[in-house]
């Protein structure tokens, strides 16, 4: 059979971040220790692929603490953060709680926290709804953080008091977008403070700057991870905002629209930050067996950052 020839212009850095790398540790270690179940709240990160692989070792998902029994278990909290109520509900239930919460995530609760301590009024850059933006939400009181989430938001915020305002963010949404929304929160009140590099974690921006070299290279771009992952769909908008003229989200590679790619000579990959590489790499096989690829491999960014796994996990395997 003739095979049309492609070039597939492969986006590094792509998938797993250090936060998902060690949240997905932190549920093996657990299991390793207290052997199974061990209840896992919210997907330990947006993957199905990695839920289901944690599921088949004894990995319990849940959406609230309501729905783990009474139990010596222990239970893990998801790489996007939890609201403050949620550590407090499972002490007060004697559970024993292992947080995977992100360090780039909990730097950003730990800032809503220092801004409140400071008397001054909050403004969160996010999505609603999203589990990140709850758990930062819940890190203080109802009304303590005001949700910005588009620049028209942003223009019609009325503070209560404009001299002592700050400026927090969302760790996974589209570093040109915020800059957006900074922009004019800056615009309005001179006097706002706010993290000196922003919010948005490495990963996040790394991902989308290999983005942003390669969509004007391809008509294509596929970005292998889930619906419900923030920084996956950044990297969608990413890419037809910076020249490509589609992109598509596939969870997998029997989600690639083979009719939509016909005719086309050069594609675009990369993956989300919870997105496991054998995912990426069963796409570039099946894509092999339609194309002939040529594989261009091109890194905007080397990434070295590791976390260490949570202290209560560290001190049992010294
Ligand atoms: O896809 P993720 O699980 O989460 P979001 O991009 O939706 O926040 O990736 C890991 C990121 C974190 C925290
Ligand atoms: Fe942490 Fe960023 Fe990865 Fe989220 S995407 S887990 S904030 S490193």
């Amino acid at each position: 059979m003739h095979k049309p020839k492609i070039t597939l212009h492969l986006c590094a850095p792509r998938g797993f971040c250090a936060g998902v790398d060690r949240a997905i540790q932190v549920v093996e270690e657990a299991l390793r220790r207290y052997g199974a179940p061990v209840y896992v709240r919210h997907e330990i990160v947006h993957n199905r692929f990695v839920v289901d692989t944690l599921k088949e070792k004894g990995a319990i998902f849940v959406e609230e603490l309501d729905e783990v029994p009474a139990t010596d278990q222990p239970v893990i909290f998801s790489a996007h953060g939890v609201p403050k109520h949620v550590p407090e509900t499972a002490e007060g239930r004697n559970l024993l709680y292992l947080d995977a919460t992100c360090p780039l995530v909990s730097k950003v609760h730990k800032e809503a926290i220092l801004h409140e301590r400071r008397g001054r009024e909050i403004v969160l850059i996010g999505h609603a709804g999203h589990p990140e933006v709850e758990g930062t939400m819940g890190q203080l009181p109802a009304g303590a953080i005001t949700l910005i989430e588009t620049p028209e938001d942003a223009r019609a915020f009325t503070p209560r008091d404009a001299g002592n305002l700050a400026w927090i963010s969302q760790t996974t949404l589209s570093v040109d977008d915020t800059a957006e929304m900074v922009e004019i929160l800056k615009e309005r009140f001179p006097q706002i403070t706010g993290p000196q590099k922003g919010d948005i974690c490495y990963a996040t921006t790394n991902r989308q700057e290999a983005v942003k070299a390669v969509a004007p290279k391809v008509e294509r771009m596929l970005v292998v991870g889930a619906p419900n992952s923030s920084n996956s769909r950044r990297l969608v908008e990413v890419a037809e905002r910076n020249g490509c003229a589609k992109a598509t989200l596939i969870r997998r590679a029997a989600e690639i629209d083979w009719d939509d790619l016909a005719g086309i000579s050069d594609i675009g990959l990369t993956a989300g930050a919870s997105a496991p590489e054998v995912l990426v790499e069963e796409v570039v096989e099946a894509l092999r067996e339609r194309f002939e690829v040529k594989l261009e491999v091109v890194t905007t960014a080397e990434e070295d950052i590791t976390f260490l796994l949570p202290r209560t996990l560290r001190e049992q395997a010294a």
